[in-house]
């Protein structure tokens, strides 16, 4: 989670200097970022005094909601090395948590050897640490787990999953889905994920450098502007790129990351352009009090509309796109109102002012969702059987693999 704070408007001011000689980004390597995080242990530990405890932004302090049905969901994977993947994910019963299909499915994780759900706020059971927040811990094993049929994660389309815990968690809340149109309405984001500021970014391939990864829970607000298909539809008939999510026209909603200035403004942007296709999509927002977009981690969170889950985080990217010129993305172009700093994943999109994220709209897959509630989908267990068996009689042997891997986890999505 991002925090965007009205008070760093000087910092925007001056980053959108400094951009305006980055580098020049192919569009070929521009693609929807999933927003999923690696960390190893060591990036897990804060720094000293980087925490502000007091933040209107950490969940269950200074009067918000504490979410606690909200929580941490961690994979450890054949792609994790030593360390782990890190989601967001939500109770909608004592058994079942919401999340993103590409945490759990997702080829840059590989197959997933381990698999737990902490709520409600903290950090899963690998090594001691201090406590990220108040209140019991508790800790359930995610025993299995299924996807949306049709999830897609070359295009990031359905984008929706649901982990079975072993043993129900209770004593925390459930969250019912929301069924209406969440086009036009405010929605409440939640998230474990990376925290920062939007003036800066997180650099994802050194380690979030540019935010805090601490497993805190935050929340913060936006509104969904636009749906996915007819804005990249207008993108793909304008700029001739193709980043259509695949399922329904509706399947996925987005909103913009706003600084309180218009030239951050990125479905505002829009507006300048003459082509119909792009200026009719236009909305002119600049941002709420306590606005806020998804970061690394953040993934498979809930976006609440009315208290119900509208949404799940899925992916993020810069507005740096409005800048290409058939070769080139331009990061700190002409029409690039991001504020990025860091062209570290050759992409400009790192979680700050003047991107936009994705959610899967929920309500688009309330049957699904349905479905599983009521006990009529199949799940797939954690490890399989067969995998179960190879660390039973290996056990030596994968100590030896992850000595070896040690430190070389990197970054994903
Ligand atoms: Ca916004
Ligand atoms: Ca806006």
């Amino acid at each position: 989670m991002k925090n965007s704070m009205w008070f760093s408007a000087v910092a925007v001011a001056a980053l959108l200097t400094t951009a305006a000689s980055a580098s020049a980004v192919r569009a070929n390597t521009f693609k929807l970022q999933p927003l999923l995080s690696l960390s190893t242990q060591g990036d897990l530990i804060n720094p000293d005094g980087t925490v502000n405890k007091t933040s209107p932004y950490l969940a269950g302090v200074g009067g918000t909601s504490a979410y606690t049905g909200v929580g941490t969901i961690q994979i450890k994977s054949q792609k994790s090395g030593a360390g782990a993947f890190y989601c967001t994910g939500s109770m909608i019963s004592p058994t079942l948590v919401l999340t993103a299909a590409h945490c759990v499915n997702n080829p840059e994780i590989g197959h997933i050897n381990q698999m737990q759900f902490a709520v409600p706020n903290g950090r899963p059971i690998f090594g001691a640490s201090p406590a990220p927040n108040t209140g019991p811990l508790a800790v359930g094993v995610g025993g299995a787990f299924t996807t949306l049929p049709g999830w897609n994660f070359a295009t990031l389309g359905g984008d929706l999953a649901v982990v079975k815990l072993d043993k129900p968690i209770t004593g925390v809340e459930t969250y019912g889905i929301y069924r209406g149109d969440p086009l036009g309405q405010q929605t409440t984001i939640v998230g474990t994920g990376t925290a920062g500021w939007g003036s800066v970014g997180a650099d994802s391939e050194t380690g979030f450098a540019g935010g805090l990864f601490d497993l805190r829970k935050r929340v913060g607000d936006n509104i969904f502007e636009l749906y996915a298909t007819p804005f990249f539809e207008a993108i793909a008939s304008h700029f001739g790129i193709n980043e259509i999510p695949t399922g329904p026209s509706n399947g996925v909603v987005m909103y913009d990351f706003d600084s309180g200035l218009a030239a951050n403004d990125v479905f505002g942007q829009l507006c300048s352009f003459a082509d119909p296709a792009l200026k009719n999509l236009c909305v002119t927002q600049t941002g709420l009090p306590n606005e806020v977009g998804a970061a690394p981690g953040d993934s498979g969170g809930p976006l609440f509309v009315d208290g119900k889950i509208a949404g799940i985080t899925s992916w993020g990217e810069s507005g740096a796109l409005l800048s290409y010129d058939g070769t080139y993305i331009y990061c700190g172009g002409p029409h690039d109102i991001d504020v990025s700093a860091n062209v570290d994943n050759g992409s400009c999109t790192d979680s700050s002012f003047g991107e936009f994220n994705g959610a899967t709209n929920v309500s688009a897959y309330q049957s699904w969702v349905d479905a599983v509630l009521a006990g009529k989908i199949g799940f797939e267990r954690v490890p399989e059987p067969a995998s179960l068996a190879l660390v039973l009689g290996g056990l030596a042997g994968l100590v030896r693999r992850r000595r070896s891997q040690a430190g070389s986890a990197s970054k994903a999505g």
